[in-house]
């Protein structure tokens, strides 16, 4: 592998529909590396060129120097970690066995307490969402909001984006967009979190306003997409 001053060669494997290859997508905008974009299509079972990539056929996977690694977290992590940035302290800096705990008990409760939630509630009908999506406000006042309240806009008082907007940004992006279409989530998720999360609601309207988050969202598209394969499953 490259040291960590040489530019390595990077190909990301990903597909722009998809929250957990997005994830890669902002740490390596976000760390200012060059990488090659190989768009691998959901839609057709993997090739098996592919397969030999990632055997479990998900995206995102990571080229780095010839060496593959999956999975969005430990992709997002390996990245930050090879590249000292503002998006996270090493672990031997001052603070940084500390501020890489809180990121990881941020992102650990974003996806174990509030995520969970989320694709249960699309799946319902529309109409019968409102109790289900009001659980999802329940859970970030209760949950997220106290982790947000020295937030700068960003996680534990940054100026810039950390590994905590990393690894959850593209989910913000879509519990921020998804109200507007009613077979997703009811608008009164965005009206309850504004009152309720105030915390929550500046540092989400900060997140989705960074270009690194939103450089390859297109959310007509991921909407539209997403209702229709709701569709098929109910
Ligand atoms: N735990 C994996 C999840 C990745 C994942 O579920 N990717 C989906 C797309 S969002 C995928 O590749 N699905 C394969 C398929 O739809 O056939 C990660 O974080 O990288």
């Amino acid at each position: 592998m490259a040291s960590k001053t040489e530019t390595p060669k990077i190909t990301l494997y990903t597909s722009h529909l998809c929250p957990w290859a997005h994830r890669s997508q902002i740490a390596l905008r976000e760390l200012g590396l060059p990488f090659e974009t190989v768009i691998v299509d959901l839609s057709v079972p993997r090739t098996p060129e592919y397969l030999k990539i990632n055997p479990r056929g998900l995206v995102p996977a990571l080229d780095y120097n010839g060496t593959i690694i999956t999975e969005s977290g430990i992709i997002s992590q390996f990245l930050v970690d090879s590249h000292p940035s503002h998006l996270e302290k090493t672990s031997s800096e001052p603070g940084g066995a500390l501020q890489r705990a809180n990121i990881n008990f941020f992102v650990d409760t974003w996806f174990s307490k509030v995520n969970s939630l989320s694709y249960p509630v699309f799946k319902l009908k529309a109409g019968e969402k409102e109790v289900e999506a009001g659980k999802i406000v329940d859970v970030i006042v209760k949950e997220i909001e106290p982790l947000l309240q020295d937030a700068a806009p960003y996680f534990g008082g940054s100026e810039k984006l950390t590994l905590a907007e990393v690894q959850t940004g593209s989910f913000i992006l879509r519990l921020l967009s998804f109200p507007k279409y009613e077979e997703l989530l009811p608008k009164s998720v965005l009206t309850s979190l504004e009152a309720r999360a105030p915390a929550f609601w500046k540092w989400a309207n900060a997140v989705v306003q960074e270009k690194s988050v939103t450089y390859v969202w297109d959310e007509q598209n991921v909407a539209t997409r997403t209702i229709a394969r709701l569709a098929t499953l109910r």
